[in-house]
């Protein structure tokens, strides 16, 4: 066999690259994979078979990548998430495949189009939010930058639900996105695994450590993967996603011939709700029995599958470490921890103190949040319960961690209460972030602001007991889905500009466009894309100021105070409808978790006002306020690229980073943001003359809660503010709002109010850049040019190198 061609060996052909090999292969997928011909083909099947044709194209690559991994047995990258947003699967697969312009061609055999196609890919809503697409991010630049990985994560049957407004508020609906399957999917049922749950702990005779764990239910999962292929690279990595189904004793044939057919499947029924559904909850806890057996699920079967291949070429438990790092995202994996040290010690019947000393240098944590709220925590007694042998574990871990911590602070009962793995309140409950700083090598933060903050807040002990574990690392965006799928024509001008499209895979180059920045005929250019992806977007009149906050709804991100903003604009052109204006369209998505009523509130009175301003002839030349549904990565890749200014307005100190901040400076939009998570990055690389900057910053914001807030007063004084939160309460806007203005008024949590003057004010200077298109063109180029930073493919460097210790595997090409 060549080294590298893996067909030759057992004689298969290559696929060809020519327009009449892929159509060759186009048809023939369609005649012997969809089982149908060119006539009696429907859309979906040319979809399909298209989808499968490009799959193959990856294939060999997937191919050469597992041999040549196998021959380096290098150090691992398990990436564990309980979320992954991939976004549309086909058009990211015919670029990185190369296969783009073949496949236009090729799809006229079937009498239709590549866009008509690409039209019924379903993107696998397996996710929330950032995180989710952080995931995807990642895993993307992880092959782009060849390193070793696999992503870990629980097929959800059901993904992030559909969103519609129903008069004016969001509805629900559930989003079975596989409903006409999955072409992109391999299922690999030869190595599911068996996870056990409930039951009990035996004591096994002449060992004081190892137990035997009895479960009370037993669920296979059985895994199937998705393709991740690198961009101008070799590597296709893959994502390995686990669905549970209940074992062939979960069916009572002799129930179900007595009739009881509910009954003969509610065992088998009871395991497949464990990946049934995607929690719809974002940044908040949400303690649910269900929630915990998914994030158990996910972990037990990674865990065996990750030490399965590790026993492919290694046998040695001390080398587990050197050739394994998980890292965690989030906490929601965490009972990994637990979890290895059981397999360790159970059932590999390493001592204590060795496997303790793997594990705890096998893993690594991200943490995403400085809300309390989302730090996740579990009844002690749900624990027991479920995971009997787990709780003995981590109480003995805790036992062993407080007697270090009580080494090094005697006597300090206070610490070691703050510091405690156990919560001792009402209820004992476990702290999932402290497992996750124990059990773990390093822990980062994912923009510098939130990394120190962690430092000084919510993991201050910690950070005291082992500074040198905590670290920063700053998240990123895959260039290539969000400039180069996304935008292609902006694309095309940053390729044109630089001489070459090298900028996809190395995104600092983009600070040479700093040159073509007052270069008439390029900003001229600029301004066409720009105009261009608005009237492709069709939100609004492509000459008007095109205002986007897209994110999901949460109180914290304050999409409250934007429209305070909007409210207060809508009143000035009323009371002079002579003036100056600039035309604005302000644009709204995302998503609010459905038990989240604050949240459902504000996208209700966003829908109101919009009304109001539509149905006002006076106001609507100036202002239109657009609520697009069903935010996802695929909307997402249509807003983005047409966006003048991005809304950023956190309070600061609440959001850890952001991501779509990066993605919209990338586009070329401006922000106007508060000095909270990225943003602050962002500023400081694309200058602070190119953003609007606002707001109390996360140390005057913590000093302003202290002192103790008062809202009101902002309210008397502010006689703008008092006005737009009168006409809430006045009902102008179809009676909704009033639960909005009076938590405002009563406590505002995220100091909306202390901030609005500040953030009117930002605004003013955003018109004032606007009104000179010469100016607001060179800010946008200066925008993309100093965002190069952003790309993930930079912060899988940083994990690489500082975090995981592990150098790239090159794949070789395929024989010429
Ligand atoms: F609460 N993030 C998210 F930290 O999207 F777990 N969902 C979540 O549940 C959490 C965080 C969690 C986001 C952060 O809010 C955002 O600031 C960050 O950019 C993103 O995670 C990726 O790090």
């Amino acid at each position: 066999m060549g080294p590298m061609d893996l067909r030759q060996g057992i004689g298969l052909r290559r696929l060809g690259t020519t327009t009449d090999e892929f159509q060759q292969d186009l048809l023939s997928s369609l005649y012997y994979r969809r089982g149908t011909t060119v006539e009696s083909a429907s859309a979906h099947d040319a979809y399909d078979a298209l989808a499968l044709t490009v799959r193959d194209r990856l294939a060999d690559r997937r191919a050469r990548t597992a041999a040549a991994h196998y021959a380096s047995n290098p150090r691992w990258v398990y990436y564990l998430s309980a979320e992954y947003l991939l976004g549309a699967q086909l058009e990211q697969n015919l670029l990185y495949s190369g296969t783009g312009e073949v496949a236009a061609q090729a799809v006229k055999a079937l009498g239709r189009s590549l866009q008509e196609i690409e039209d019924l890919d379903v993107e696998p809503g397996l996710g929330n939010g950032g995180l989710g697409r952080l995931a995807a991010c990642l895993v993307d630049s992880m092959a782009t930058r060849d390193i070793p990985a696999v992503g870990y994560g629980i097929r959800y049957d059901f993904g992030i639900f559909k969103q519609s407004l129903e008069n004016g508020g969001q509805a629900e609906r559930p989003d079975d996105w596989a409903f006409q399957g999955n072409p992109w999917e391999f299922p690999a049922p030869d190595d599911r695994q068996t996870v056990g749950f409930y039951g009990h702990t035996e004591p096994i005779a002449g060992s004081q450590t190892r137990k035997r764990w009895v479960p009370g239910e037993i669920v296979l999962g059985e895994p199937s993967h998705m393709l991740v292929p690198g961009y101008g690279t070799e590597t296709v990595n893959i994502v390995r996603l686990w669905r549970a189904r209940g074992s062939e004793a979960s069916f009572d044939l002799s129930r179900f011939s007595a009739g009881q057919y509910a009954e003969a499947v509610q065992e088998a029924v009871r395991a497949e709700n464990i990946s049934k559904v995607l929690y719809p909850d974002d940044s908040t806890e949400l303690g649910r029995e269900l929630r915990l057996k998914q994030q158990y699920f996910l972990c037990s079967c990674s865990l065996r599958d990750i030490i399965r291949r590790f026993r492919l070429r290694n046998s040695d438990w001390a080398d587990f470490a050197a050739k394994t790092i998980i890292q965690l995202n989030d906490t929601h994996p965490t009972i990994a921890i637990p979890e290895l040290m059981r397999l360790l010690v159970d059932e590999y019947e390493l001592d204590w103190d060795q496997a303790w000393s793997i594990t705890r240098r096998t893993f690594a944590y991200t943490c995403h949040t400085l809300l309390p709220e989302a730090l996740e925590t579990w009844p002690v007694h749900l624990f027991e319960r479920l995971l009997p042998r787990h709780l003995e574990i981590i109480y003995l871990i805790n036992l062993l961690f407080l007697r270090e911590v009580e080494a090094r602070f005697p006597g300090d009962n206070d610490r070691l209460r703050r510091m405690s793995i156990i919560g001792e309140g009402d209820e004992r409950r476990v702290r999932m972030a402290h497992l996750a700083v124990v059990g773990t090598e390093a822990v980062n933060g994912v923009a510098e602001l939130h990394s120190k903050l962690l430092r000084e807040t919510v993991l201050q002990d910690f950070a005291d007991l082992w500074p040198a574990k905590f670290q920063n690392v700053t998240n990123g965006v895959s260039p290539r889905r969000f400039v180069k799928l996304a935008n292609p024509r902006l694309a095309d001008l940053i390729t044109e500009g630089l001489g070459d499209d090298g900028w996809l895979n190395d995104l600092e180059r983009l600070a040479e466009l700093e040159s073509l920045a007052d270069d008439a005929a390029f900003m001229e250019r600029w301004r066409a894309v720009k105009r261009a992806n608005k009237v492709d977007l069709a939100a609004g009149d492509p000459d008007s100021l095109t205002d986007v906050m897209i994110k999901r709804f949460h109180e914290y991100k304050r999409q409250q105070l934007k429209l305070l903003h909007v409210i207060t604009m809508y009143q000035r052109i009323r009371q002079n409808p002579a003036g100056d204006w600039v035309p604005r369209t302000v644009l709204f998505a995302g998503k609010a978790a459905p038990a989240y009523h604050a949240a459902k509130n504000i996208i209700r009175l966003i829908n109101a006002v919009g009304a109001t301003i539509a149905a006002d002839p006076v106001v609507s030349p100036y202002l239109k306020v657009v609520f697009a549904e069903n935010y996802n990565v695929t909307l997402a890749e249509r807003i983005i690229p047409a966006a003048d200014l991005s809304e950023q307005i956190s309070l600061a100190g609440k959001e850890a980073s952001g991501t779509g901040n990066m993605k919209l400076a990338l586009n070329g939009a401006l922000t106007v943001g508060t000095l909270d998570g990225a943003n602050i990055e962002i500023r400081a690389r694309v200058g602070e003359e190119n953003f609007f900057l606002f707001g109390l910053d996360a140390y005057q914001a913590a000093e302003v809660q202290i002192r103790g807030y008062n809202p009101r007063e902002h309210y008397e004084w502010d006689t703008e503010l008092k006005a737009a939160l009168d006409a809430i309460t006045a009902g102008r806007f179809d009676g909704a709002g009033r639960e909005l203005v009076d938590s405002l008024l009563g406590w505002d949590e995220y100091l909306t109010l202390a901030d609005y003057r500040s953030y009117l004010d930002a605004q003013e200077e955003v018109e004032r850049a606007w009104r000179d298109p010469a100016r607001w063109t060179r800010m946008s180029i200066l925008n993309t040019a100093h965002s190069g930073f952003f790309s993930s493919d930079r912060t899988i460097a940083d994990y690489a190198a500082r975090i995981w210790r592990v150098a790239p595997v090159t794949v070789p090409k395929e024989d010429q």
